[in-house]
């Protein structure tokens, strides 16, 4: 047996098949698994390699959990890899080959070869198709953990000191016996770092190490640090702390030279970016203990490497080694306020935020004032725009109103309007009590005593949301931690239907009042005089009112954007051969999601197609179509109130639903329309429509049924009776 493959388990078997499906598919096949759990069960899927089960009994973490399995292994070599984790292909036969060719004149080898480290944050099948790319514009590099020995030193940099770690590196299982070493089970979060440091003090000396960057270990970042954290993100921060500062007087000794100067140098740069920050505000006792433990490791630190520091952290460290919590706080806080003036000196958007905590948050609250925002600031639109209307004919005088909008509007009641993120944002965003969002606030919003926050939000999941997503392929991976933070805050949430109220729950982790009411913005899609309304809003688009009308309306694609919030399009209807085949009939309006930031320029189709991406109030676009063409957007839902035929334009059909989102239903079983891949297909389908609204009658009727349950044109008034009347 040639390696030995070592892999704790705890409760991680959302992540294991990538794994276990990774040593599956490995060109070098002489190696045993060895599966320790940690007080915990498994279903293990069918492979061809051999796996052996073990059980932590008295101990728990994975420090004893590779010390079991180290005392079970029998391979030649060790190498060890985390259950959340998954290996390149030839991963093994690169290290094994490298190990092998160390062999020097006499006849020594190395004891231990270092691999690559990635980090990513998907899982394997999105890595492979589009990960690294995501990986990369999320500020991730490719092999930038690769943080391991190499002749010019054990530590290659001075920063951070989580990054050292067993990951990607194959040992020599003699040379672990001969030397006794085993994880220091005493360490949760990081006993990696005693491992690797001993074992690369006895191997300096002895055969020493090699390097194969080519043999790469793909390591996990969670992307829900909520529900299933990593060992770093967990939340025990004081714990954390101590356990990082006995780390490092665990490691001081076993080094020496450059290597023991670079460690010491890691250990200031965590002890002012990583524990002054948690010190400064955490109770008295915390700091206390803190302070007793930094006591004994800043003695460890050489007196040549103190001398080269900043005054700062000459003063951080002296005032540790006198064991004075009082005068190293006083030393943080002061640094840490230098640090505030400088930032807002030169940012005014921190400026802004500084007000925003300190200043506007303790001003008196605006007990009658309501402040609203539909898609963040980017129109006059959806659930909030209704609430207003029916606010001001109801309540004349009640309220003041105040409207997040990017771009000056006239509105039909008095409104303040305000940019998104200007000084007058962060001024009502802190003083209205009112608040009236269909998207997420800021992760910092404030959420103050008297505050009564109504979350619209803007539509019926077909994708599935938040915590329900098995990757976040968005801008932000961190979009569940954000999201939890932000729910927190909500005191009412709409639900249109009572499949997504159900949803919302868990997709959210939501459990705060739901109001299953419909939405506000489909209240016009039931109004008697919808036909004169249309007349009206042809009229205002220069649509020849004898034009049949086709509102393409698809969402965006969560994999393709320039940066956060600003998302590609590429326009797969073929507008020029729909205009020459349907153009005698047909008007195409395109609207694109409000994230996209393409504007597709329909200039040469003339009066065929329209670009409506930027008309405010897509219901009222609604009013105006004979038929609806899109994708996966929620637009769907809200149209059917309408019952008008729909076509879905579902060109990458696979990809959206199995690569990137995952549905709450079966598209193919559930939609009271065609599915179509082709421009060929959806022009067909617009000659035929009868046809299809007889064929899709009676799916259309159990749609209804699911998913317009709520609707009744008396949204808004419910709503406004519950929030704003109670
Ligand atoms: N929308 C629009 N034009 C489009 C697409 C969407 O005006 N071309 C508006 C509609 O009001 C729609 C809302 O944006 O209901 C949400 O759009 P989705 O495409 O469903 O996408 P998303 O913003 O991801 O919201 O629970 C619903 C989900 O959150 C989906």
């Amino acid at each position: 047996m040639k390696i030995s493959v070592i892999v704790p388990y705890h409760e991680e078997e959302r992540y294991l098949s990538d794994c276990l499906i990774s040593l599956e598919e490995q060109t070098f096949r002489d190696f045993e698994v060895i599966l320790v759990k940690d007080h915990c069960n498994v279903t293990l899927p069918e492979v061809s390699y051999e796996i052996r089960e073990y059980e932590l009994t008295d101990k728990t973490g994975v420090a004893a959990a590779r010390n079991l399995g180290l005392s079970m292994a029998q391979g030649k070599y060790v190498y060890f890899l985390d259950c959340d984790d998954y290996i390149e292909r030839d991963a093994f036969s690169l290290l094994v080959n490298s190990m092998e060719e160390s062999l020097k004149g006499d006849n020594s080898r190395a004891d231990i070869v270092f691999g690559s480290i990635h980090e990513t944050w998907y899982k394997r099948q999105v890595y492979y198709e589009n990960g690294k790319e995501l990986d990369a514009m999320n500020g991730l590099q490719p092999g930038a953990n690769a943080e391991t020995g190499e002749s010019a030193g054990v530590i290659r940099t001075d920063r951070n000191m989580d990054t050292l770690s067993v990951h990607s590196a194959l040992f020599c299982r003699e040379f672990l016996e001969k030397n006794k070493l085993r994880f220091s089970e005493e360490f949760t979060f990081m006993s990696d770092y005693p491992f690797i440091i001993q074992a690369l003090s006895v191997a300096g000396k002895n055969g020493g190490s090699a390097h194969c960057d080519e043999s790469i270990y793909i390591q996990r970042k969670h992307n829900d640090p909520i529900n299933l954290p990593s060992l770093l993100q967990t939340k025990e921060k004081k714990e954390k702390i101590i356990e990082c500062i006995r780390v490092y007087e665990a490691c001081a000794n076993l080094l020496s030279g450059k290597d023991r100067d670079k460690l010491a140098k890691q250990f200031i740069f965590y002890l002012a970016s990583v524990i002054a920050p948690y010190y400064i505000d955490c109770p008295a006792e915390e700091r206390n203990e803190i302070c007793a433990a930094l006591t004994g490791a800043a003695v460890q630190i050489p007196e040549n490497v103190i001398a080269k520091e900043k005054r700062y952290h000459k003063g951080l460290l002296r005032a540790a080694k006198k064991s004075k919590p009082e005068a190293l706080l006083k030393k943080m806080r002061f640094r840490a306020t230098l640090q505030t003036l400088k930032r807002i000196a030169v940012s005014r958007a921190q400026l802004k935020k500084f007000l925003y905590r300190k200043v506007f948050a303790k001003q008196k609250m605006f007990n009658n004032t309501v402040l609203l925002e539909s898609f963040f600031g980017k129109s006059y639109s959806d659930s909030p725009k209704y609430i207003f209307e029916y606010l001001n004919k109801n309540f004349p005088g009640k309220y003041k109103y105040v409207w997040i909008l990017n771009e000056k509007k006239k509105l039909p009641f008095p409104a303040k309007q305000i940019k998104r993120f200007s000084f007058r944002y962060f001024y009502y965003l802190a003083r209205c009590k009112y608040i009236v969002f269909n998207s997420r606030q800021p992760v910092y919003f404030i959420k103050r005593e008297g505050n009564v926050f109504l979350e619209t939000w803007h539509g019926t999941p077909l994708k599935k949301l938040v915590f329900d997503m098995e990757e976040v392929t968005t801008a932000s991976p961190l979009y569940k931690k954000q999201f939890y933070i932000q729910t927190r805050s909500w005191d009412y949430l709409v639900a249109p239907n009572e499949f997504s109220a159900e949803i919302f729950g868990h997709a959210f982790m939501y459990d705060g009042p739901l109001l299953k009411t419909g939405y506000p913005r489909n209240d016009i899609l039931y109004r008697e005089d919808k036909e004169e309304i249309a007349v009206k809003i042809k009229d205002k688009l220069h649509i020849p009112q004898d034009k049949k009308v086709a509102l393409y309306a698809p969402t965006w694609r969560d994999d393709e954007f320039y940066g956060s919030g600003k998302y590609k399009f590429t326009l797969k209807l073929e507008l020029d051969k729909m205009k020459e085949r349907l153009g005698k009939e047909w008007v195409v309006l395109l609207r694109t999601h409000y994230f996209v930031a393409d504007f597709l320029d329909v200039t040469k189709y003339g009066d065929f197609a329209f670009n409506v991406s930027k008309y405010d109030d897509i219901a009222e676009l609604y009013l105006i179509s004979d038929v609806l063409i899109t994708d996966y957007s929620s637009v769907f839902f809200d149209y059917a109130n309408l019952r008008r035929p729909m076509l879905f334009y579902t060109y990458d059909l696979e990809k959206y639903r199995d690569v990137l989102r995952g549905f709450y239903i079966n598209m193919e079983e559930e939609i009271p329309g065609p599915l179509l891949f082709t421009t060929e297909e959806v022009m067909k389908a617009m000659e035929n429509l009868p046809a299809i609204e007889q064929k899709y009658q009676e799916k259309y009727r159990l749609f209804c049924d699911k998913f317009c349950d709520f609707e009744d044109g008396h949204a808004t008034e419910n709503i406004v009776n519950t929030v704003f009347n109670s």
